[in-house]
């Protein structure tokens, strides 16, 4: 079966195949029996937004998500509205206070729109918050079922960097569209002729932004608290920093299905773009949402269709006769990446075509990362220097340096 072919199969929705994935994210072999902390993948992204349904209607109609799941009002909520939108293995969760003293009403005025929630699928939440709780971890809730008429989710949760958590989640005994508590409920969207059947296929990576000399402490908390294991692209203190002041750090779980770049601000000429987002999102927290694509560049063209604005990439970039070098044979002409913005880098692995959003929401805080992987299985630390000057110019239109 070719990966088109396996890829609009709707059986296959929820799970790629192995092969797949391991193309699209650069999964590795690994054994999990010393694993601390199995984990097998990603769950759920959940996002606390201003307009729940306003953002469940983008996360459709520009980004091409499925929506299957709702809970509100009307289900008994009165708490909020929450929208659930999948496309391929990747879910997201879009919530929003229904309630004026809801909770989640607070953490928007803190954080304006964002990822509260990097929700993760363990074979076993108890193995796992037993660990994390042995290792000194902030155990937010001890596991626990909940149970509906589609049987039971075994779920715990443990805190992360700022007021972001990990809810542990084994979903191995329920058939329901999400959680108990949600209804099935399907896009309205009619998608129109000759759109491709979606848009992304997986979560690759989720960027955390942490404070000045916290970036350590953070690698250490995942090699510790979560077994994850550092990454090669584990740039330390050489990163970039002459383009922007920044330091990072990959730690990946044992598959390299879950992959989380840390950043933190360094002391540079001017404010880091890791400043602005501390101070616009209230303190650290998730940054960048990487999501896997087999056709970036029909990607990108469906979403320039809806109005989605990506970083330039000055012409100087694709003119470049070292990176043209350093590049070589990449699957589309160099000039229809250029047409594009899309970036280029290689490694001894193989390469990557990547290419940055606008911030989402109002605040300089969350954007997109569009990525689609031939065997690199690194982050595009040769775009670097040409990703921050994109970047910092943004950052510099906004007054903030
Ligand atoms: O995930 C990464 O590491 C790349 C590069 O503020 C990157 O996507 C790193 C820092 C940043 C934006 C992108
Ligand atoms: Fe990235």
């Amino acid at each position: 079966m070719s990966l088109e072919q396996a890829l609009n199969d709707d059986e296959r929705l929820a799970q790629l195949d192995l092969d797949q994935l391991k193309q699209l994210v650069g999964l590795v072999e690994y054994d999990a029996s010393g694993d601390p902390f199995p984990v097998s993948g990603w769950d759920a992204l959940v996002w606390v937004v201003g307009n729940a349904t306003q953002a469940a209607h983008f996360h459709q109609s520009a980004f091409g998500m499925e929506l299957v799941a709702y809970s509100g009002p009307e289900t008994g909520n009165r708490d909020h509205l929450a929208y659930v939108l999948e496309s391929g293995a990747a879910r997201f969760v879009v919530r929003g206070a229904y309630d004026p003293a809801s909770p989640l009403a607070d953490h928007h005025r803190k954080h304006g729109d964002g990822i509260v929630d990097i929700a993760l699928s363990v074979p076993d939440v108890d193995r796992c918050i037993a660990h994390a709780a042995a290792q000194g971890a902030t155990v937010l809730e001890q596991p626990h079922d909940i149970s509906d008429e589609f049987g039971t989710v075994r779920i715990g949760a443990i805190a992360t960097y700022g007021d972001t958590r990990h809810t542990l989640v084994d979903r191995s005994r329920y058939t329901g569209p999400y959680l108990p508590g949600y209804v099935e409920r399907r896009s309205s969207h009619v998608k129109r002729d000759g759109a491709p059947k979606r848009l992304f296929q997986a979560v690759d990576h989720v960027v955390g932004n942490v404070e000045l000399g916290a970036m350590d402490r953070w690698v250490e908390f995942y090699n510790r608290v979560m077994g994850f294991t550092n990454m090669a692209e584990f740039v330390g203190e050489d990163i970039a920093t002459d383009y922007s002041a920044l330091m990072s750090k990959v730690v990946a779980n044992g598959n390299h299905r879950v992959k989380f770049p840390l950043n933190e601000p360094a002391i540079g000429k001017k404010k880091s773009q890791i400043d602005e987002y501390l101070e616009f999102y209230g303190g650290p927290g998730a940054q960048h949402v990487a999501l896997a694509t087999n056709d970036i560049l029909t990607t990108v063209d469906a979403l320039r269709a809806e109005g989605i604005e990506f970083l330039a990439t000055p012409d100087s970039y694709y003119e470049d006769p070292e990176l043209r070098a350093r590049i070589g044979e990449v699957r589309a002409p160099i000039e229809e990446l250029q047409e594009r913005g899309v970036l280029v880098d290689r490694d001894e692995d193989g390469y990557l075509l990547q290419i940055f959003t606008k911030p989402l929401g109002d605040r300089p805080t969350v954007f997109f990362e569009l990525i689609e992987r031939h065997g690199s299985l690194g982050f595009g630390i040769g775009n670097f220097k040409a990703l921050f000057e994109a970047i910092e110019r943004e950052q510099h239109k906004r007054g903030n340096f």
